[in-house]
């Protein structure tokens, strides 16, 4: 019973049974009482016309590869963020400031492979799992981390523009799914989990030979967006998760079997949790206890190697999420083809490292909750909310009577269970993952929505549901359509983001348009009268131009067949909202110029005549008019 139930002497479980009582709630609508209690949640989460969010959602999109923003809890979209894919409208992956993004951090051998392929960067990617950085275990507004799994890269995005700023690809390491920001004392390290085993130098020389196989866990300094070090492990690696004390990072692994199809990697039953010694691996470092493995550093952490680094908890059958309470003590690893969480107590794990303790007196509770639970969430009330992906259901349950279970008392530690449509993955509560989890909110993000909405074709759109967890009895008071794949989210509290109005006129996204404009001797706020050739290249030219509403500085300019032209525009118009853009016809050119900011292309003119450039952000009464010429000489 809740304390609410011991003071009122009802249990709603006495009442309904435990699992019955979300599908009770959900079939009959409960109650008047709850009815009216459900309205009045719905109408919190709902926002009039002009009224703002309480929080900002940051929105995974899984093979989309961008970053959604969007206002919670009315489930607004308000923006997305390009980061590992392609976008038409801003020319992200064409303009010249994008790409040196998106290319400075990969490998070289990855440089000459995509090169073979006539690329310079890939443009795909498969973004899990959005993190903001942590000062003293809660967001600090600075960056948003989040990792590619298609293609094995970690980026991040500035918070103060809202835009992309580093993209690093991980050597050594195989498709990045889990990945978390350190949380204590800050972000410092970004840690990721490497998903699929491979050779550690996969040149070719060892191919089928899955005994060779090694994971690799990184740690990446996530001020400098380089790699710090990494660790061999035994196993692979799922999702990742830290404590609030900067000592350890745990990582779930569903094939600790290290096999290659479906039947090994779910042979044994029990798989395990990594736990990383931090502070051990970092003297690791120092001391020089390493090898150096594609200019990073590397130590042996396999399971019976060098059991200062690394522990491996055994966790029944398959775990996926790892989640930490907002108690600083308590981990929930969550079973998935078990039907429990294993709980492990983060005071307990020092004396895994310090004596030779049984891995598992580290946990302290596994709680039989439902079918296929992936990821937990908290409302920093002692309690939790685990995804049943089977079940289709959320479960509530408090972690303190799990661990008082666990020792033998009889006390049931689930206190609600609610349908959730259909097959959740993750799920996320307001401020959930820091110390300042608020117990308001949580989404439920499902994938699958069957017969949610109107049938748009075989490609169903997923469906995310917001629920109000403020009391007992959870109500899902919204179903939100997203397109492929939201995996994760978090919640943040409004007043953590302050992103810019318009840019910073030396904002170093554009510092190589400076420079340039320096060495040609123009000033990009006031632009060129005519194109500028190179004077030690000079099929090279270079055309300066400002926008403003509703008109570009040049009507015309004019080059010759064959020439590689850079074109830079500098938006002159500082008042809030007013981009501009740059489409240039028939060249598969566009890109967006927001207020103060300067942006670039580089492309051959190969196409003689008239061609027509115009602004596609419509910014003004006259926008249809703000177009102009690019005229191409024949060669
Ligand atoms: S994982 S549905 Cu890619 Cu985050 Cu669990
Ligand atoms: Cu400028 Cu439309």
């Amino acid at each position: 019973m809740t304390d609410k139930e011991k003071a009122t002497g009802i249990s709603r479980r006495g009442l309904f049974g435990a699992t019955t009582a979300g599908a009770f709630v959900a079939a009959a609508g409960g109650s008047w009482l709850s009815a009216a209690n459900e309205a009045r949640a719905a109408a919190r989460a709902e926002k009039a016309p002009g009224e703002l969010d309480e929080y900002y959602g940051f929105w995974s999109s899984g093979q989309t590869g961008e970053l959604r923003i969007l206002g919670f809890p009315s489930m607004r979209e308000l923006m997305r963020v390009p980061v590992f894919n392609r976008d038409s409208a801003t020319g992200w992956g064409q303009t010249n400031e994008s790409l040196k993004i998106l290319t400075e951090g990969l490998t070289e051998e990855t440089k000459a492979f995509l090169a073979k392929r006539g690329k310079v960067t890939y443009d795909n990617g498969d973004l899990h799992h959005p993190h903001m950085s942590f000062t003293d275990g809660t967001y600090d507004g600075r960056y948003l981390f989040m990792n590619d799994k298609a293609n094995t890269r970690v980026a991040r995005v500035r918070c103060d523009v809202m835009k992309c700023d580093k993209i690093i690809e991980i050597p050594n390491a195989h498709d990045i799914h889990g990945m978390r920001p350190q949380k204590y004392p800050r972000t410092g390290y970004v840690f990721a989990n490497s998903e699929h085993e491979a050779p550690l130098v996969n040149d070719g020389k060892i191919l089928d030979e899955p005994d060779k196989y090694v994971n690799i866990f990184t740690a990446i300094d996530g001020d400098k967006m380089e790699v710090a070090w990494q660790v061999i492990v035994s196993g692979n690696l799922d999702n990742v998760d830290c404590d609030y004390q900067g000592k350890y990072a745990f990582s779930t692994s569903y094939n600790s079997e290290m096999g290659m199809n479906l039947a090994e990697m779910t042979e044994s039953e029990m798989d395990h949790v990594v736990i990383f010694n931090i502070r051990e691996i970092e003297k690791g470092i120092a001391n020089g206890d390493y090898i150096e493995l594609n200019g990073v550093k590397v130590i042996d952490g396999r399971k019976g190697k060098n059991k200062k680094y690394t522990r491996y908890v055994p966790i029944p059958n398959s775990p996926h999420g790892v989640n930490t309470a907002p108690d600083g003590r308590h981990v929930v690893v969550n079973g998935k083809l078990s039907p429990t969480c294993s709980v492990i107590d983060v005071t307990k794990v020092d004396a895994l490292f310090e004596s030779d303790a049984d891995p598992r007196s580290c946990v302290v509770a596994e709680p039989e909750l439902g079918l296929g639970p992936l990821h937990t969430a908290f409302d920093g009330k002692g309690n939790a909310f685990t995804t049943l992906f089977l079940d289709s259901q959320i479960v509530k349950w408090n972690i303190e009577k799990a661990i008082r279970a666990f020792n033998g008392e009889d006390v049931d530690p689930i206190i609600s269970k609610v349908d959730v449509h259909y097959q959740p993955g993750h799920n996320s509560t307001s401020m959930g993952e820091t110390k300042e989890a608020d117990g308001k909110w949580l989404i439920s993000m499902n994938k699958f929505s069957k017969d949610r909405f109107l049938n748009v074709g075989p490609l169903k759109p997923e469906n995310e549901q917001v629920i109000d967890i403020s009391t007992d009895e959870m109500k899902v008071v919204h179903d939100g359509p997203t397109f492929a794949e939201p995996h994760d989210s978090i919640i943040v509290r409004a007043d953590i983001v302050n992103p810019k109005r318009v840019w910073d006129r030396n904002d170093p996204f554009f510092e190589d348009a400076r420079k340039q404009a320096e060495a040609d001797g123009v000033d990009l706020e006031e632009g060129a009268e005519e194109p500028i050739r190179d004077k030690d290249d000079p099929r090279k030219v270079r055309v300066y131009m400002t926008s403003q509403a509703p008109t570009f500085s040049l009507e015309k300019f004019t080059v010759k067949e064959g020439d590689e032209v850079t074109i830079y525009i500098t938006n002159l118009d500082d008042v809030d909202d007013v981009t501009h853009g740059f489409t240039l016809s028939n060249h598969g050119i566009a890109f967006e110029i927001a207020p103060q900011a300067t942006a670039s292309v580089t492309f051959t003119a190969d196409r003689p005549g008239v061609h027509w450039f115009y602004c596609q952000w419509f910014c003004h009464a006259l926008h249809m008019e703000m177009r102009g010429r690019m005229l191409v000489e024949p060669a």
